[in-house]
């Protein structure tokens, strides 16, 4: 089974077969620190291991969660990733956007994406929820690069124009007034920037940056899937922090904003389910 999608669609038969939902509406990938807000979504209705399920591998970053969770909340089936793969892990960019095929296969029309990140703008402190408003995908890799898709599948060059959601930045400003919005380089990662790269970075547009989503977004995107992203920042990025940058500062930074965190979603869900 070499199509990806195929992959996609074997995995979205055991999730059905395994947690005995049919159909999911949702699927929310929960990023670095993120993890979480998977135990205050709402109702579990079954809990599966992710690297049991066809084309996932075990997620192998602190902060990401073995786990993939049917949960249902407003009134909807909501599939709850509870880590990611990354470029950086060794993964090639069809690994990398299996959930997000998954969840397309699954039945959702909308993912919401969510990592942490360094910001750009100086007056963004550590702790900051940021709306992608668009993104920079600077890793030289894209989902769309290989054989063509199948003939069941749209074709290659998908429009990027609205890449994430006007609508559910909507949605997810009205949650939470307090968002700002952002644009979101994403590069292939392994290690942080320099701080003439994030110089050069700032100089090109970008608010923030960070190891992930990008290929997600493009992926989920090709498949007519609605994207809201949510970076929280927990570092500022390279040469404009006054720490030295470490990963165990991003999971203490996101587990301060857990509450947030959870509010936000719980409100965004709560308005897709009244459209
Ligand atoms: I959290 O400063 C987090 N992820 N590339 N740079 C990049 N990724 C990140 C950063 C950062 N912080």
């Amino acid at each position: 089974m070499t199509n990806p999608f195929e992959v996609a669609a074997t995995a979205a038969a055991t999730i059905a077969t395994e947690t005995g939902v049919e159909r999911h509406d949702v699927a929310i990938v929960l990023g670095s620190g993120w993890a979480a807000t998977a135990d205050r979504l709402g109702r579990v209705i079954a809990d599966l291991e992710l690297s049991d399920v066809p084309g996932f591998p075990a997620p192998a970053v602190p902060g990401h969660r073995d786990l993939l969770r049917s949960v249902v909340a407003h009134g909807q089936s909501i599939l709850v990733l509870g880590g990611r793969s990354h470029l950086y892990e060794g993964h090639e960019p069809d690994t990398v956007v299996h959930g997000v095929r998954t969840a397309a296969a699954t039945g959702c029309h909308t993912v919401i994406l969510t990592n942490a990140a360094g910001g750009l703008q100086p007056d963004w402190g550590v702790g900051r929820l940021v709306l992608i408003r668009d993104h920079i995908n600077l890793t030289g890799r894209s989902p769309m690069v290989g054989p063509a898709p199948p003939p069941d599948q749209p074709g290659r060059f998908c429009d990027l124009t609205e890449a994430y959601c006007a609508r559910l930045r909507g949605l997810a400003r009205t949650a939470d007034p307090s968002l700002v919005e952002g644009i979101y380089a994403g590069l292939l990662g392994g290690n942080y920037e320099t701080p003439a790269e994030i110089r050069m970075l700032a100089g090109q547009g970008a608010d923030l940056v960070g190891m992930s989503t990008v290929l997600e977004t493009i992926a989920a995107r090709h498949v007519g899937l609605d994207v809201l992203g949510i970076s929280l920042v927990t570092n500022l990025a390279a040469g404009l922090s006054p720490v030295p940058l470490s990963h165990a500062a991003v999971v203490d930074a996101a587990a301060e904003a857990e509450d947030r965190i959870v509010a936000l979603i719980g409100g965004v869900l709560d308005q897709l389910a009244r459209p």
